[in-house]
């Protein structure tokens, strides 16, 4: 059953991306070692392993059974939204059961809130504003598999990373309904999954300083893609923060708490979602306390290779399209370049959008590769600030995050 699927979503492929129309064909021989997808062959989504696929995308690809961590293989993200079934997961403790939205309350407190409050689903929906914004939601360990030595927790390659569109209300309509102290420095979240052990251990709180959670584009939201959020994305209620690391995004969301002090909740403090202040060498040894470790912030500039998918096949002399997308946290893209000749020369792309802040920008371009042969085609965004993605691996750190390094795909000329 399983195979069948995969063969007909891969017939789907081949159908919707035009594969056919322009010539590409398959190869699956071609992996290129670098910022490509290794290992997505691996581990797909099987039935009857004890999982279901919680209608994921057969060829999405497991990383982790416990908690459940899925990634998504780059020519399965060529769409400017990401559909719910080809969205990456990331947990850090059990997927809550029996969830009762009817019953299911946010509660704001902590030091900072002028008066803690209470809201149902209902509270929220009816008042305050609706807002809807395409966010990109990114794991900051997406692309650790590359580092050397490895870092701690799961070998994400390319696919930790989606943008859907997320409806609900304002972050900040909601503090401020409850009142936000003027010593207010940071938000922290709670949610309904409990940890790993079973025991009454939260797994993961963590949050934003107020000026990010102040922003406009900051939700608590109900909605994904216009529908219910899946229940593996946080159903019924989460945070949804674009361009930070989706770590930030608290999923199945009961309670902020205003702070007065930098949040100190589960994965803030040590290695946790941090990088040394001063850079070390591969592999140096850091005492992980906060005076040498900063807590990571915006999510840096980054791109990738959506169509065709790496292992392409093009006939001599016929144009080859690519297209993808890019994002840089919360800057803008201003371009995007190609090369197929490993760097050596670079050719520039057309880029939309972005639709609004923190979400994910599309580029094409076409180019003509000059023989038959091998090449792999090398992508590279530059953010608004000027900022480029490296070639290679950027600083080693002890919990392999933001590697951004550009996305490297094989096509053959035949
Ligand atoms: N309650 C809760 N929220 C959470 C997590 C979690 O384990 N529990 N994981 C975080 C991490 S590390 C990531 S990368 C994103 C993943 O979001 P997704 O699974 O919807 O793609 O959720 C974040 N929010
Ligand atoms: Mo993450």
């Amino acid at each position: 059953m399983a195979n069948d699927e995969v063969k007909k979503s891969r017939r789907q492929f081949l159908l919707k991306s035009g594969l056919g129309l322009v010539g590409l064909a398959l190869g699956n021989n071609f992996l290129v070692k670098g910022s490509v997808a290794i290992n997505t062959e691996s581990r797909k989504l099987t039935l009857g392993d004890g999982f279901s696929l919680k209608e994921k995308h057969p060829d999405l690809v497991v990383l982790s059974d416990k908690p459940w961590n899925i990634e998504t293989p780059p020519h399965l993200l060529d769409d400017a939204i990401t559909p719910a079934n080809k969205l990456f997961v990331r947990n850090n403790g059990l997927i809550p059961e029996n969830i009762d939205a009817k019953t299911w309350t946010l509660t704001i407190d902590g030091e900072s809130v002028e008066k803690q409050t209470v809201f149902t689903l209902d509270d929220l929906k009816k008042k305050f504003k609706h807002h809807t914004y395409q966010l990109v939601h990114e794991c900051a360990g997406n692309g650790r598999a590359e580092y050397n030595p490895p870092g701690h927790g799961n070998q994400w390659t390319t696919g930790g990373v989606g943008c859907c569109e997320w409806t609900g209300v304002r972050l900040r309509d909601v503090l401020e309904a409850a009142g936000i102290k003027k010593d207010a420095v940071y938000i922290g979240y709670y949610g309904r999954d409990k940890h790993l052990s079973g025991k009454d251990e939260v797994p993961i709180s963590r949050g934003v300083p107020m000026r990010k959670a102040l922003e406009e584009e900051a939700l608590v939201a109900w909605a994904m893609n216009g529908q219910d959020i899946p229940v593996v994305h946080g159903y019924p209620l989460r945070l949804i923060f674009g361009g930070w690391p989706a770590s930030t995004s608290g999923k199945w969301l009961t309670r902020i708490s205003i702070r007065n002090k930098i949040h100190d909740g589960a994965k803030m403090n040590g290695a946790d979602y941090r990088l040394p202040k001063n850079t070390i060498a591969p592999g140096a040894k850091i005492t992980a306390t906060n005076e040498n470790m900063r807590i990571i912030e915006a999510m840096p500039v980054k791109s990738l290779i959506t169509y065709p998918k790496t292992g392409a096949q093009l006939p001599e002399g016929k144009m080859l399209e690519l297209r993808g997308h890019a994002w840089a946290g919360d800057r803008k893209i201003k371009e995007m370049h190609i090369s197929y000749n490993f760097g050596a020369t670079w050719q520039k792309c057309s880029i939309k959008g972005p639709r609004n802040r923190n979400c994910w920008q599309q580029w094409t371009t076409q180019v003509k590769l000059p023989q038959k042969g091998y090449f792999e085609v090398w992508a590279r965004a530059t953010d608004s600030e000027g900022v480029m993605q490296p070639m290679l691996v950027p600083a080693w750190n002890p919990g392999g995050y933001l590697n951004n390094a550009c996305h490297r795909i094989a096509v053959e000329v035949v």
